[in-house]
């Protein structure tokens, strides 16, 4: 099939799940075309099978916002027109799902149908696309996808609670590559990062409000005190600032380690030995999952999808959102004891493996195809 794939290039969720899954489907023998402003973060080896097309958005002083859903759809009709693309698949629903409607309709004048998938990613249901501001929009959006899909229940059922929905909404898992990680566990070399008698404990996300990092710095204070350890913060975002000053304020700046954005995050699991996800809202926690397939137990909040990601007391722990205390207290029972800890870590493992690419892929090659076939 001949599959072009909308996403945001960034840092983010939705565009790392999307760039997993055009790899995968090329690796899979399909056409992949990439359509967006940058070239996709993970996105490392471009194939002959790996199409990558930037939309452009030019600058124009009468414009007081730069009008990107449009440079996105005219560019679609004419990647659909060159290359002869079978189906489109868009991640996130603002603006992606918006502009591929509009594609469709501009190629329907040229008698080509181009049937279109949406991915419904979390933040594009519960925070942004719900504002008034957008929610016509996303809600004609969804419900004029041929096919729409979400990454998790209780993103779905998110969906059917805010908008008025009118069409079926299919649950097709975020996934992970399972064979990149190794299935015995092993410990990858921490001594450059921690002195031996130290835990490792990790944080990884964009530091926006919604992820509440400053919940992550007060876990690590209380964990710190019953059991030596360090603090490891991949990623930025607008919150950095406040919580590394309170960091600083609690004189932990030495047991913090704040990396900035990396693109070494299976590197930085691999030496974990816990994962904090203290998430105000999270449709599904990716994070989480990476975490996992490196063999390190997660202590997150119960929100959105994370309890279908992490298994109270076997993979880790689930509790209320701002509940630092009794998140401290689950860490601190999984890191004080070596047999806990590895009972936890192979459990984590375990779940992962339940999310296998190889499982999920099957999945959408099979709405793809049903698409096709009907059109
Ligand atoms: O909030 C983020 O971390 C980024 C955001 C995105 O859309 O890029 O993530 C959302 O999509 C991810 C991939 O499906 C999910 O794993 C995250 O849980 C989800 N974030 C939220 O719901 C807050």
């Amino acid at each position: 099939m001949k599959i072009a794939i909308v996403c945001y290039p960034t840092f983010g969720g939705s565009g790392v799940v999307a760039t997993m899954l055009g790899t995968a489907l090329a690796h899979r023998g399909h056409e992949v075309h990439f359509v967006t402003y940058k070239m996709p973060v993970r996105l490392e080896l471009l194939s002959h099978q790996i199409y990558f097309h930037e939309v452009d958005v030019e600058e124009y002083p009468l414009f007081h916002y730069q009008p990107y859903d449009l440079a996105l759809s005219s560019k679609l009709v004419n990647v659909v027109q060159e290359y002869g693309i079978d189906v489109l698949h868009v991640h996130y629903a603002i603006p992606h799902a918006y502009a591929g409607y509009m594609a469709q309709q501009m190629l329907k004048e040229q008698n080509i149908h181009l049937p279109m998938v949406t991915t419904l990613h979390g933040t594009d249901i519960t925070l942004v696309g719900n504002h008034p501001v957008y929610k016509p929009s996303v809600t004609f959006s969804i419900n004029n996808s041929d096919v729409v899909t979400s990454v998790s229940a209780s993103l779905r059922q998110d969906t059917l609670d805010l908008f008025d929905i009118t069409k079926e909404i299919n649950v097709v898992p975020n996934f992970i590559d399972m064979s990149l990680y190794k299935t015995e566990f092993d410990n990858c070399d921490r001594s450059f990062m921690a002195f031996p008698q130290e835990r490792i404990i990790t944080h990884i996300s964009n530091m926006r409000p919604v992820k509440r990092i400053k919940d992550v710095v007060k876990i690590f204070e209380l964990i710190e005190k019953e059991v030596p350890s360090i603090l490891v913060m991949v990623g930025d975002g607008t919150d950095r600032a406040e919580a590394e000053e309170y960091a600083r304020k609690k004189n932990l700046q030495l047991k913090i380690k704040w990396l900035g954005n990396s693109t070494e995050i299976d590197r930085i699991l691999c030496f974990s030995d816990l994962f904090l996800l203290p998430s105000e809202k999270e449709s599904f926690g990716l994070a989480a999952l990476e975490a996992m397939a490196n063999h390190t137990p997660v202590i997150s909040t119960n929100t959105g999808g994370l309890p279908e990601v992490n298994d109270h007391g076997v993979t880790g722990y689930t509790s209320d959102v701002g509940n630092v205390q009794e998140m401290a207290q689950h860490a601190i029972s999984i890191l004080k004891d070596d047999d806990v800890l590895e009972k936890f870590k192979n459990s984590a493992f375990a779940k992962a493996k339940q999310f296998d690419i190889q499982l999920i892929i099957p999945q959408y090659e099979e709405l793809y195809q049903s698409l096709i076939s009907n059109s």
